[in-house]
């Protein structure tokens, strides 16, 4: 099992301590619905191995970034919204809101969305 941190939610997710809606998985990532959707399609991507944010990634994570990225490309097949579009987004830090520190992508869709993704 990769690098594991044994509080970390995100982590225990992982080990299957919380239940989860999977849709994905494979040796180095998961895929599962976010507990509190904001749009029909809302999945929450991960790195099996604990890494906290966006911010921590180094470049020897080179193959894990690349992982997420790659899920990040096949998840919205599965979840039907590939023709219709998606958007895939990492909150980091506290202006954007993070709350869970194992990173993650959220990859959203199913409904159309407005850009900019904030009042002006
Ligand atoms: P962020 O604010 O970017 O750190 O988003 C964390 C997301 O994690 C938030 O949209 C809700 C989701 N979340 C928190 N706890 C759980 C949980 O126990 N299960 C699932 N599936 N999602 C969770």
């Amino acid at each position: 099992m990769a690098h594991q941190e044994p509080d970390c939610l995100f982590c225990r997710i992982v080990r299957g301590e919380i239940p989860a809606k999977i849709v994905y998985r494979n040796d180095h990532v998961l895929a599962f619905r976010d507990i509190s959707p904001v749009s029909p399609q809302h999945v929450l991507i991960i790195p099996l191995r604990h890494i906290a944010s966006l911010s921590d990634l180094s470049p020897e994570d080179e193959g894990i970034a690349g992982q997420i990225l790659l899920a990040a490309s096949s998840v919205p097949g599965i979840l039907g919204i590939r023709e219709s579009g998606y958007r895939f987004v990492f909150n980091t830090g506290p202006d954007a809101m993070q709350s869970v520190f194992h990173i993650h992508g959220h990859l959203i869709g199913g409904k159309q969305m407005g850009w900019p993704p904030f009042p002006a």
